[in-house]
Protein backbone atom coordinates (compact mmCIF):
# COMPACT_ATOMS: atom_id res chain seq x y z
CA UNK A 1 0.00 0.00 0.00
CA UNK A 2 1.30 2.95 -1.08
CA UNK A 3 0.50 6.05 1.00
CA UNK A 4 0.57 9.60 -0.31
CA UNK A 5 0.39 12.77 1.44
CA UNK A 6 -2.93 14.89 2.31
CA UNK A 7 -3.72 18.17 0.39
CA UNK A 8 -3.73 19.96 3.75
CA UNK A 9 0.36 19.05 3.37
CA UNK A 10 0.23 19.80 -0.51
CA UNK A 11 -0.13 23.38 -0.17
CA UNK A 12 -1.77 23.11 -3.78
CA UNK A 13 -5.19 21.83 -4.22
CA UNK A 14 -7.06 20.24 -6.57
CA UNK A 15 -10.58 20.77 -8.08
CA UNK A 16 -12.66 17.84 -9.04
CA UNK A 17 -15.27 17.30 -11.07
CA UNK A 18 -17.69 14.33 -10.85
CA UNK A 19 -21.18 13.11 -11.16
CA UNK A 20 -23.07 10.11 -10.94
CA UNK A 21 -24.27 10.15 -14.20
CA UNK A 22 -21.79 7.69 -15.26
CA UNK A 23 -23.69 5.05 -13.40
CA UNK A 24 -26.00 4.76 -16.28
CA UNK A 25 -23.85 3.08 -18.73
CA UNK A 26 -23.38 -0.09 -16.80
CA UNK A 27 -22.36 -3.08 -19.14
CA UNK A 28 -22.30 -6.47 -17.79
CA UNK A 29 -20.37 -7.89 -20.77
CA UNK A 30 -17.70 -6.75 -23.73
CA UNK A 31 -16.70 -8.96 -26.89
CA UNK A 32 -13.25 -10.12 -26.09
CA UNK A 33 -11.54 -13.08 -26.54
CA UNK A 34 -13.76 -14.14 -29.24
CA UNK A 35 -16.45 -14.30 -26.39
CA UNK A 36 -18.60 -12.39 -24.03
CA UNK A 37 -16.63 -11.58 -20.80
CA UNK A 38 -17.30 -9.60 -18.05
CA UNK A 39 -17.28 -5.86 -18.60
CA UNK A 40 -13.84 -4.23 -17.21
CA UNK A 41 -15.08 -0.28 -18.02
CA UNK A 42 -17.73 -0.23 -15.02
CA UNK A 43 -19.09 2.16 -12.48
CA UNK A 44 -16.66 1.37 -9.74
CA UNK A 45 -13.97 2.79 -11.53
CA UNK A 46 -14.96 6.13 -10.95
CA UNK A 47 -16.61 5.50 -7.49
CA UNK A 48 -12.88 4.17 -6.68
CA UNK A 49 -11.53 7.26 -8.04
CA UNK A 50 -14.12 9.70 -6.68
CA UNK A 51 -13.21 7.73 -2.72
CA UNK A 52 -9.67 7.92 -3.48
CA UNK A 53 -9.66 11.88 -4.34
CA UNK A 54 -11.95 12.43 -1.05
CA UNK A 55 -9.86 10.43 1.57
CA UNK A 56 -6.66 12.11 -0.10
CA UNK A 57 -8.08 15.75 0.62
CA UNK A 58 -7.27 16.41 -2.93
CA UNK A 59 -9.59 19.48 -2.84
CA UNK A 60 -13.33 20.22 -3.38
CA UNK A 61 -15.39 17.48 -5.31
CA UNK A 62 -17.87 19.52 -7.82
CA UNK A 63 -20.92 18.55 -10.08
CA UNK A 64 -20.50 19.59 -13.68
CA UNK A 65 -22.17 22.30 -14.96
CA UNK A 66 -24.60 21.79 -18.19
CA UNK A 67 -22.89 23.37 -21.26
CA UNK A 68 -25.51 22.21 -23.53
CA UNK A 69 -24.30 20.59 -27.64
CA UNK A 70 -22.03 23.56 -28.55
CA UNK A 71 -18.77 22.34 -26.92
CA UNK A 72 -19.58 18.40 -28.41
CA UNK A 73 -20.72 19.74 -31.58
CA UNK A 74 -17.31 21.88 -32.52
CA UNK A 75 -15.55 18.08 -32.19
CA UNK A 76 -18.06 15.55 -33.20
CA UNK A 77 -20.40 15.23 -36.68
CA UNK A 78 -24.25 16.33 -36.08
CA UNK A 79 -25.58 13.28 -37.28
CA UNK A 80 -23.28 11.13 -35.12
CA UNK A 81 -24.66 12.97 -32.15
CA UNK A 82 -28.73 12.38 -33.05
CA UNK A 83 -27.43 8.68 -33.36
CA UNK A 84 -26.08 8.64 -30.26
CA UNK A 85 -28.70 10.03 -28.66
CA UNK A 86 -31.60 8.05 -30.42
CA UNK A 87 -29.70 4.89 -30.83
CA UNK A 88 -31.46 2.85 -27.81
CA UNK A 89 -35.15 4.05 -28.96
CA UNK A 90 -34.24 2.30 -31.97
CA UNK A 91 -32.35 -0.83 -30.53
CA UNK A 92 -35.58 -1.14 -28.54
CA UNK A 93 -38.00 -1.08 -31.15
CA UNK A 94 -35.89 -3.57 -32.56
CA UNK A 95 -36.45 -5.58 -29.58
CA UNK A 96 -33.42 -5.75 -28.32
CA UNK A 97 -31.98 -5.49 -24.39
CA UNK A 98 -28.73 -5.32 -22.25
CA UNK A 99 -25.61 -4.81 -24.56
CA UNK A 100 -25.80 -3.91 -28.24
CA UNK A 101 -22.60 -4.79 -30.61
CA UNK A 102 -22.17 -3.95 -34.10
CA UNK A 103 -20.76 -6.87 -36.63
CA UNK A 104 -20.09 -5.27 -40.16
CA UNK A 105 -18.21 -1.81 -41.21
CA UNK A 106 -17.76 0.19 -43.81
CA UNK A 107 -13.98 -0.96 -44.27
CA UNK A 108 -12.43 0.59 -47.43
CA UNK A 109 -13.72 -1.61 -50.44
CA UNK A 110 -17.05 -1.48 -48.82
CA UNK A 111 -19.37 1.94 -49.10
CA UNK A 112 -20.26 4.57 -46.88
CA UNK A 113 -23.21 4.92 -47.28
CA UNK A 114 -25.77 5.49 -44.21
CA UNK A 115 -28.13 2.32 -43.55
CA UNK A 116 -31.73 2.70 -42.19
CA UNK A 117 -31.23 -0.61 -40.12
CA UNK A 118 -29.99 -0.56 -36.61
CA UNK A 119 -27.07 -3.35 -37.21
CA UNK A 120 -26.21 -1.24 -40.22
CA UNK A 121 -25.87 2.21 -37.96
CA UNK A 122 -24.12 0.65 -35.25
CA UNK A 123 -21.44 -0.52 -38.36
CA UNK A 124 -21.40 2.45 -39.67
CA UNK A 125 -20.52 4.81 -36.37
CA UNK A 126 -18.38 2.47 -34.69
CA UNK A 127 -14.47 0.75 -35.52
CA UNK A 128 -14.29 -2.27 -33.37
CA UNK A 129 -17.02 -5.04 -31.77
CA UNK A 130 -15.50 -4.37 -28.35
CA UNK A 131 -17.45 -1.55 -26.93
CA UNK A 132 -20.78 -2.20 -25.49
CA UNK A 133 -23.44 0.19 -26.07
CA UNK A 134 -26.44 0.42 -23.23
CA UNK A 135 -29.53 1.73 -22.10
CA UNK A 136 -27.97 4.78 -19.90
CA UNK A 137 -24.49 4.79 -22.88
CA UNK A 138 -26.04 8.45 -24.43
CA UNK A 139 -26.81 10.04 -20.59
CA UNK A 140 -23.53 9.14 -19.43
CA UNK A 141 -21.51 9.85 -22.06
CA UNK A 142 -22.95 13.08 -22.14
CA UNK A 143 -22.44 14.26 -18.97
CA UNK A 144 -18.72 12.87 -19.22
CA UNK A 145 -18.44 15.56 -21.70
CA UNK A 146 -19.57 18.43 -19.57
CA UNK A 147 -17.28 17.43 -16.84
CA UNK A 148 -14.47 17.90 -18.80
CA UNK A 149 -15.81 21.10 -20.17
CA UNK A 150 -16.60 22.16 -16.70
CA UNK A 151 -12.81 21.41 -15.67
CA UNK A 152 -11.91 23.34 -18.64
CA UNK A 153 -13.74 25.75 -17.71
CA UNK A 154 -11.96 26.51 -14.75
CA UNK A 155 -8.46 26.68 -16.44
CA UNK A 156 -10.36 29.49 -18.80
CA UNK A 157 -10.98 31.17 -15.41
CA UNK A 158 -7.54 30.94 -14.51
CA UNK A 159 -7.12 27.62 -12.55
CA UNK A 160 -3.74 25.88 -12.78
CA UNK A 161 -4.81 22.70 -12.46
CA UNK A 162 -8.59 20.71 -12.37
CA UNK A 163 -9.24 17.11 -12.62
CA UNK A 164 -12.64 15.85 -15.00
CA UNK A 165 -13.65 12.14 -13.54
CA UNK A 166 -15.14 11.30 -16.61
CA UNK A 167 -16.64 8.02 -17.23
CA UNK A 168 -16.84 6.48 -19.71
CA UNK A 169 -13.53 7.64 -21.49
CA UNK A 170 -13.05 9.14 -24.26
CA UNK A 171 -9.81 9.07 -26.28
CA UNK A 172 -11.22 6.44 -28.68
CA UNK A 173 -13.41 8.16 -30.24
CA UNK A 174 -13.50 9.86 -33.49
CA UNK A 175 -15.57 13.05 -35.24
CA UNK A 176 -18.47 10.08 -35.89
CA UNK A 177 -16.76 6.52 -34.31
CA UNK A 178 -17.32 5.46 -31.44
CA UNK A 179 -14.77 2.30 -30.03
CA UNK A 180 -12.74 1.15 -27.53
CA UNK A 181 -15.20 2.06 -24.34
CA UNK A 182 -15.28 5.69 -25.71
CA UNK A 183 -18.13 7.76 -27.34
CA UNK A 184 -17.80 11.31 -26.71
CA UNK A 185 -13.80 12.72 -27.07
CA UNK A 186 -14.00 14.62 -23.52
CA UNK A 187 -10.46 15.65 -23.77
CA UNK A 188 -10.80 16.84 -27.48
CA UNK A 189 -14.16 18.44 -26.60
CA UNK A 190 -11.88 19.97 -23.57
CA UNK A 191 -9.02 21.04 -25.74
CA UNK A 192 -11.58 22.92 -28.46
CA UNK A 193 -13.64 24.75 -25.40
CA UNK A 194 -9.87 25.94 -24.62
CA UNK A 195 -9.23 27.26 -27.80
CA UNK A 196 -12.49 29.08 -27.96
CA UNK A 197 -12.16 30.58 -24.87
CA UNK A 198 -8.53 32.43 -25.30
CA UNK A 199 -6.21 29.96 -25.66
CA UNK A 200 -3.88 30.23 -28.86
CA UNK A 201 -2.41 26.63 -28.82
CA UNK A 202 -3.23 23.19 -26.48
CA UNK A 203 -1.53 20.85 -26.02
CA UNK A 204 -2.85 17.24 -25.44
CA UNK A 205 -0.31 14.52 -23.86
CA UNK A 206 -1.94 11.24 -23.44
CA UNK A 207 -0.43 8.73 -21.32
CA UNK A 208 -2.94 6.08 -21.45
CA UNK A 209 -1.54 2.64 -22.47
CA UNK A 210 -3.37 2.42 -25.62
CA UNK A 211 -2.88 4.91 -28.43
CA UNK A 212 -5.45 8.19 -28.97
CA UNK A 213 -6.64 6.94 -32.11
CA UNK A 214 -9.64 9.38 -31.94
CA UNK A 215 -7.86 12.59 -30.78
CA UNK A 216 -5.36 12.12 -33.19
CA UNK A 217 -7.51 11.87 -35.73
CA UNK A 218 -9.83 14.69 -34.80
CA UNK A 219 -6.63 17.33 -34.77
CA UNK A 220 -4.25 15.68 -36.90
CA UNK A 221 -4.75 18.32 -39.62
CA UNK A 222 -4.34 20.79 -37.43
CA UNK A 223 -0.94 23.30 -35.86
CA UNK A 224 -3.30 25.27 -33.21
CA UNK A 225 -3.45 21.64 -31.25
CA UNK A 226 -0.76 19.11 -30.58
CA UNK A 227 -1.18 15.69 -29.77
CA UNK A 228 1.08 13.65 -27.96
CA UNK A 229 0.72 10.05 -27.05
CA UNK A 230 2.52 7.40 -25.02
CA UNK A 231 1.34 3.91 -25.53
CA UNK A 232 1.52 0.38 -26.33
CA UNK A 233 2.90 -0.45 -30.25
CA UNK A 234 0.15 -1.05 -32.46
CA UNK A 235 1.74 -4.02 -34.01
CA UNK A 236 0.93 -5.78 -30.72
CA UNK A 237 -2.07 -3.67 -28.88
CA UNK A 238 -5.33 -2.35 -29.23
CA UNK A 239 -6.36 -0.19 -31.28
CA UNK A 240 -3.82 -1.75 -34.20
CA UNK A 241 -4.19 0.86 -36.76
CA UNK A 242 -3.21 4.00 -35.30
CA UNK A 243 -0.41 5.17 -33.44
CA UNK A 244 2.75 3.90 -35.29
CA UNK A 245 6.40 6.36 -34.82
CA UNK A 246 5.51 7.40 -38.78
CA UNK A 247 2.17 9.18 -37.77
CA UNK A 248 3.18 12.91 -37.32
CA UNK A 249 0.10 15.16 -38.45
CA UNK A 250 -0.98 15.80 -41.58
CA UNK A 251 -0.85 18.96 -44.58
CA UNK A 252 -1.03 22.20 -41.77
CA UNK A 253 -0.71 19.71 -39.11
CA UNK A 254 2.63 17.80 -40.36
CA UNK A 255 4.44 17.91 -36.87
CA UNK A 256 1.93 18.70 -34.22
CA UNK A 257 1.43 15.24 -33.82
CA UNK A 258 4.28 12.72 -31.88
CA UNK A 259 3.61 9.23 -31.10
CA UNK A 260 5.91 7.28 -28.59
CA UNK A 261 4.87 3.16 -29.69
CA UNK A 262 6.65 1.38 -26.84
CA UNK A 263 7.15 -2.47 -26.32
CA UNK A 264 4.74 -4.87 -24.43
CA UNK A 265 6.46 -5.42 -20.81
CA UNK A 266 8.02 -1.43 -20.53
CA UNK A 267 9.04 -0.68 -17.79
CA UNK A 268 9.40 2.83 -15.80
CA UNK A 269 12.76 4.08 -17.08
CA UNK A 270 11.62 3.19 -20.85
CA UNK A 271 8.78 4.76 -20.26
CA UNK A 272 9.76 8.28 -18.56
CA UNK A 273 12.54 8.64 -21.32
CA UNK A 274 9.73 8.90 -23.57
CA UNK A 275 7.74 11.15 -21.56
CA UNK A 276 10.63 13.12 -21.11
CA UNK A 277 10.57 13.42 -24.66
CA UNK A 278 7.03 14.49 -25.27
CA UNK A 279 7.46 17.21 -22.98
CA UNK A 280 10.35 18.62 -24.36
CA UNK A 281 8.48 18.34 -27.75
CA UNK A 282 5.47 19.84 -26.18
CA UNK A 283 7.61 22.78 -23.80
CA UNK A 284 9.02 24.02 -27.90
CA UNK A 285 5.68 24.23 -28.56
CA UNK A 286 4.68 27.04 -26.04
CA UNK A 287 1.04 25.72 -25.01
CA UNK A 288 -1.24 27.92 -23.38
CA UNK A 289 -2.10 25.42 -21.29
CA UNK A 290 -2.11 21.35 -21.50
CA UNK A 291 -4.76 18.45 -21.76
CA UNK A 292 -3.45 15.43 -20.34
CA UNK A 293 -5.56 12.20 -21.11
CA UNK A 294 -4.55 10.43 -18.14
CA UNK A 295 -6.16 6.44 -18.11
CA UNK A 296 -3.96 4.44 -15.30
CA UNK A 297 -3.59 1.14 -17.43
CA UNK A 298 0.00 0.82 -17.73
CA UNK A 299 -0.06 -0.61 -14.30
CA UNK A 300 1.65 -3.69 -14.04
CA UNK A 301 -1.48 -5.66 -12.73
CA UNK A 302 -3.79 -3.88 -15.08
CA UNK A 303 -6.20 -7.14 -16.58
CA UNK A 304 -5.84 -5.84 -19.89
CA UNK A 305 -2.61 -4.41 -20.65
CA UNK A 306 1.20 -4.98 -20.69
CA UNK A 307 3.21 -2.56 -19.47
CA UNK A 308 5.06 -2.73 -16.02
CA UNK A 309 4.91 0.47 -14.37
CA UNK A 310 3.80 0.83 -10.27
CA UNK A 311 2.10 2.64 -7.38
CA UNK A 312 4.96 4.20 -6.63
CA UNK A 313 5.73 5.92 -10.10
CA UNK A 314 2.72 8.00 -10.60
CA UNK A 315 3.65 10.59 -8.47
CA UNK A 316 6.80 11.42 -9.99
CA UNK A 317 4.79 11.21 -13.12
CA UNK A 318 2.31 14.16 -12.00
CA UNK A 319 5.50 16.15 -10.78
CA UNK A 320 6.55 16.48 -14.35
CA UNK A 321 3.96 17.41 -16.05
CA UNK A 322 3.76 20.10 -13.67
CA UNK A 323 7.45 21.02 -14.48
CA UNK A 324 6.25 21.99 -17.72
CA UNK A 325 5.30 24.61 -16.10
CA UNK A 326 1.60 25.09 -17.72
CA UNK A 327 -1.66 24.89 -16.61
CA UNK A 328 -2.75 21.57 -16.94
CA UNK A 329 -6.89 19.68 -16.81
CA UNK A 330 -6.52 16.22 -15.89
CA UNK A 331 -8.89 14.23 -18.00
CA UNK A 332 -9.73 10.74 -16.63
CA UNK A 333 -9.31 7.78 -19.69
CA UNK A 334 -8.56 4.19 -18.90
CA UNK A 335 -7.24 2.02 -16.11
CA UNK A 336 -8.90 -1.49 -15.04
CA UNK A 337 -6.81 -2.71 -11.99
CA UNK A 338 -10.32 -1.68 -9.88
CA UNK A 339 -8.24 -1.64 -6.35
CA UNK A 340 -5.68 0.54 -7.18
CA UNK A 341 -6.95 2.81 -9.58
CA UNK A 342 -7.83 5.20 -6.89
CA UNK A 343 -4.43 5.27 -5.37
CA UNK A 344 -2.77 5.33 -8.90
CA UNK A 345 -5.31 7.79 -10.32
CA UNK A 346 -4.73 10.30 -6.72
CA UNK A 347 -1.33 9.64 -7.15
CA UNK A 348 -0.69 11.41 -10.64
CA UNK A 349 -2.48 13.78 -9.31
CA UNK A 350 -1.29 14.78 -5.40
CA UNK A 351 2.53 14.27 -7.66
CA UNK A 352 1.16 17.27 -9.68
CA UNK A 353 0.35 19.43 -6.68
CA UNK A 354 3.14 18.86 -4.58
CA UNK A 355 5.73 20.00 -7.33
CA UNK A 356 3.45 22.73 -8.25
CA UNK A 357 3.96 24.50 -4.50
CA UNK A 358 7.66 23.22 -5.02
CA UNK A 359 8.57 25.46 -8.08
C1 LIG B 1 -9.81 1.72 -23.73
B1 LIG B 1 -8.87 2.73 -23.08
C2 LIG B 1 -9.08 -7.00 -24.24
C3 LIG B 1 -9.84 -6.21 -25.28
C4 LIG B 1 -9.55 -4.76 -25.18
C5 LIG B 1 -10.39 -2.60 -26.06
C6 LIG B 1 -9.56 -1.86 -25.08
C7 LIG B 1 -10.01 -0.43 -24.98
C8 LIG B 1 -9.21 0.40 -24.03
N1 LIG B 1 -9.26 -8.41 -24.40
N2 LIG B 1 -10.42 -4.00 -26.01
O1 LIG B 1 -7.85 3.19 -23.92
O2 LIG B 1 -8.32 2.32 -21.82
ZN1 LIG C 1 -6.36 2.42 -22.31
Amino acid sequence: MVRFPRATDLGASMLTVYSADHSAHHPRFEMSDGTLMAAVEIPRRAEIVREAVAAAGLGPIVAPEPFGTAPVARVHAADYLDFLANVWERCEAAGRSGEMFPLAWPVPGLRRIRPNDIDGLLGYYSFDAGTPLTSGTWTAARTSADIAVTAADRLVAGARSAFALCRPPGHHAGRDLYGGYCFLNNAAIAAEHLRANGAERVAILDIDYHHCNGTQVIFEARADVFVASLHADPRDEYPYFSGHADEVGVGDGEGYTANYPLPLGTRVEAWMAALDHALSRIAAYAPDSLVVSLGLDTFERDPISKFRLKSADYPAIGARLAGLGRPCLFVMEGGYAIEELGTNTVGVLTGFCSAERGS
